[in-house]
């Protein structure tokens, strides 16, 4: 393919992309050396907890060539997740009349959003270069999916391990198509992290050990979600608190821009008022809902029982 063609080409796609909701999209090769290695120490530690479905899958998670033979490159793909009209996280966690939906729980499903997306996005290229080897992921086989997206330019991993783009802080779900197709690869993301740690304290179970480590058995995000068995006594009071403390309260989210908080369309379908009060959140209610309320309260409650850090 000529320079020009392939640049032309790049800029169609960027279009389509923005077309279809994303916020930003990279491209990128499949060396994932450095990123195999954390991974295989994140396991070793069991960090893991019970996610079997990290280790299940051997290489085939970091090599992606193992995942889809042929693959020569990835599209990394950005989704911004603010819900229309939502309020800032901090002044609902204040409000102790609010309930608090974590701010990624307030809009409709991202799996099945953007992997229609992307899907079209790929058949848009199909028809523009003709077929090609190509599958999509959305948090739904073993992908890397922020070292792939660091890679791509679209932002760095930051010390709590999530990605951050500079006008999106950590608000924003990826998704990738890997290719057979062997188009220009974006430059990586420079990493700003520096030498804050503000995210490291104001997680309130203390799941972030180290920067860029995070021990998932004490993730709220994982005891509300993943986990099958009660919620260990020590981390209860904490897991009334919803996952989006560290995010919000990371120094990396002040100040993104407003451009980042403006609603996005894409995922609109809020339903926060269902839990305002709702049975399921008094003390003795059973426990299945006790875990979906957990996942849902506000962190007022988690001020007021002063395991949260005062952000
Ligand atoms: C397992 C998982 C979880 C687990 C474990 C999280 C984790 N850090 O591993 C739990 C259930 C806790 C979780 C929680 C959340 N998740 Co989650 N999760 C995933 C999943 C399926 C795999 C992540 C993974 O590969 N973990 C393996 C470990 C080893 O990776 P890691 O800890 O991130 O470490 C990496 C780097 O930090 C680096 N690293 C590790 N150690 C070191 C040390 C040094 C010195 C350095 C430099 C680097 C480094 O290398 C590692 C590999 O790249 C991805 C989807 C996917 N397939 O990628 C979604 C994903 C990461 N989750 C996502 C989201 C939105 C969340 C939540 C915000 C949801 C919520 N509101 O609760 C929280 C955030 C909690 C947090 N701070 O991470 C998004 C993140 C988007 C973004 N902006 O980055 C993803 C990409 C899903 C998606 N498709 O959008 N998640
Ligand atoms: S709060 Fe600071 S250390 Fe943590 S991810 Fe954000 S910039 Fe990095």
């Amino acid at each position: 393919m000529h320079k020009a063609d392939v640049d032309t080409l790049r800029l169609q796609l960027l279009a389509e992309a923005t077309a279809l909701g994303f916020a930003a999209l990279g491209i990128t090769g499949i060396d994932l050396t450095e990123d195999e290695r954390h991974l295989d120490r994140w396991l070793a530690a069991g960090r893991h907890g019970e996610m079997d479905y990290m280790a299940r899958h051997g290489t085939k998670r970091s090599r992606p060539a193992e995942l889809l033979p042929g693959t020569l490159r990835v599209i990394s793909a950005r989704m911004d997740y603010w819900p229309p009209g939502g309020r800032d996280a901090q002044q609902v966690l204040a409000d102790p009349t609010s309930a608090y939906v974590s701010r990624y729980a307030l809009g409709r499903d991202y799996h099945k959003l953007m992997r229609k997306a992307l899907a079209k996005l790929a058949a848009q290229l199909e028809e523009w270069v003709g077929p090609f080897g190509h599958r999509v992921f959305v948090d739904s086989a073993p992908v890397l999916e922020k070292a792939l997206a660091r890679n791509a330019g679209l932002g760095w991993i930051g010390k709590h391990t999530n990605l951050i783009a500079r006008d999106a802080g950590s608000w924003f779900f990826l998704g990738e198509i890997y290719t057979t197709l062997e188009l220009p690869i974006d430059a990586p993301a420079s990493a700003h992290c520096g030498t804050c740690t503000a995210c490291i304290p104001a997680c309130p179970t203390g799941a972030i050990v180290a920067p860029w480590q995070l021990d998932a058995r004490r993730c709220i995000s994982y005891l509300t979600i993943e986990l099958h068995g009660p919620i260990p006594e020590e981390l209860r009071r904490c897991s009334a608190i919803a996952s989006t403390a560290v995010t919000t309260a990371s120094s990396c989210a002040r100040g993104t821009s407003s451009r980042a908080r403006r609603a996005t369309p894409t995922f609109a379908r809020a339903t926060r008022s269902t839990h305002r009060g709702s049975p399921s959140c008094s003390p003795g209610a059973p426990r299945t809902s006790m875990r979906a309320c957990a996942a849902r309260r506000s962190t007022a409650s988690a001020t007021s029982a002063g395991c949260a850090t005062s952000r």
